[in-house]
C-alpha cells in the first residue's frame, strides 16, 4: 500500500517544455485545473500528497517522477538526462530528506529518469533510454543491492521512457504495449495488451487497489477492469502534449 504522494504545480513556462508530441502547446490554465483533478484521485486512492510550489525556472519541473526513485527503505535522487532538467533536483531533495534517512543520488557521468525505472516488488526494472543510461542505471543497481533489494536494465527502443510503454498494477499484472509484449525482461508478467490506439494510456498507476488512467481509453479501462481492478480516470490532455502521462505527475511511496 502507498501512504504518501508528492507533486509539483505546473508553472506557466510549461509552454516551452520538451515534447515531441506535436499536440500543440498546453494551455496551463486547463492545466492547473486538471492538476486539481490529479491530486484528488490521488487522495480518493487513501494518499497523503504534498504539493510542491510551482518552480518556473524549469517548464517539465512538474513531472516530479523523474527527479527521484522513492523506495520502502531509501530514496535516490537521479541526475536527469535532459539538460533543462538536472536543476529540478535541488528544489525536491530537502523533502525527500524528510521522508526517508537514506537518500544517495546518481552522479555524472551517469543519468536517470524515474520514468525509466518500474517498481516489482523488491526488483526494479530501468529502462535505457535517451535520459538514463548505463552508468546509472548501474549506480541505481548497486544502491538498490545495499539495502535487499534489485534492479536489472531494459533496452528500449522507440518509447521515451520505460513507464510510456508498462506499467505494474501489482498481483502480477503489466500494462504493456508495442515493443514490450515480447520482451523477455517480463516473461514471468501477465500482460494485459495494449491496443496501439490506445499507447498513450499504458502509462497508468496502481494506487492501492484502484487503477489511475487517462481518460478517453474505454478498451483499455475495460480490460483493467476485467482483470478485476477498480479504475478512475482523470483528463491529463495538457500534459500529454509535453509528452506527459499519468506516472510522470507524481511521487507515490
Ligand atoms: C520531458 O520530456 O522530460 C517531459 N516533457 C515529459 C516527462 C515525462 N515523464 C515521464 O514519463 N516520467
Amino acid at each position: 500500500m502507498f501512504k504518501q504522494a508528492i507533486v509539483r504545480r505546473p508553472c506557466p513556462q510549461m509552454v516551452n517544455g520538451i515534447t515531441a508530441a506535436n499536440l500543440g502547446l498546453p494551455d496551463y490554465h486547463k492545466a492547473l485545473i486538471q492538476h486539481d483533478h490529479y491530486i484528488q484521485a490521488l487522495e480518493t486512492c487513501g494518499l497523503k500528497v504534498t504539493v510542491l510550489e510551482a518552480d518556473e525556472r524549469f517548464p517539465d519541473s512538474t513531472f516530479i517522477e523523474d527527479v527521484a526513485i522513492m523506495t520502502p527503505v531509501c530514496a535516490v535522487i537521479t541526475n536527469p538526462g535532459a539538460a533543462s532538467r538536472k536543476g529540478e533536483v535541488e528544489g525536491v531533495t530537502g523533502l525527500i530528506k524528510t521522508f526517508r534517512e537514506k537518500v544517495a543520488v546518481i552522479q555524472a557521468p551517469g543519468t536517470l529518469e524515474g520514468g525509466d525505472v518500474m517498481m516489482v516488488g523488491s526488483h526494479f526494472y530501468i529502462g535505457i533510454s535517451e535520459r538514463t543510461n548505463t552508468a546509472g542505471a548501474r549506480q541505481l543497481i548497486d544502491i538498490l543491492r545495499k539495502y535487499d533489494l534489485d534492479g536489472s536494465m531494459v533496452p528500449l527502443e522507440k518509447v521515451l521512457h520505460l513507464k510510456t510503454g508498462v506499467s505494474y498494477l501489482e498481483n502480477n499484472h503489466l500494462l504493456a504495449c508495442g515493443e514490450f509484449l515480447q520482451s523477455v525482461s517480463f516473461s514471468g508478467l501477465k500482460m494485459i495488451e495494449v491496443d496501439p490506439a490506445e499507447a498513450y494510456a499504458a502509462n497508468s498507476i496502481w494506487v492501492n487497489g484502484t487503477v489511475i488512467m487517462p481518460s478517453g481509453y474505454p478498451r483499455l479501462q475495460k480490460s483493467v477492469r476485467d482483470a478485476g481492478y477498480k479504475t478512475l480516470t482523470v483528463d491529463v490532455s495538457e500534459f500529454r502534449k509535453l509528452d506527459g502521462g499519468v506516472s510522470c505527475l507524481s511521487l507515490r511511496f
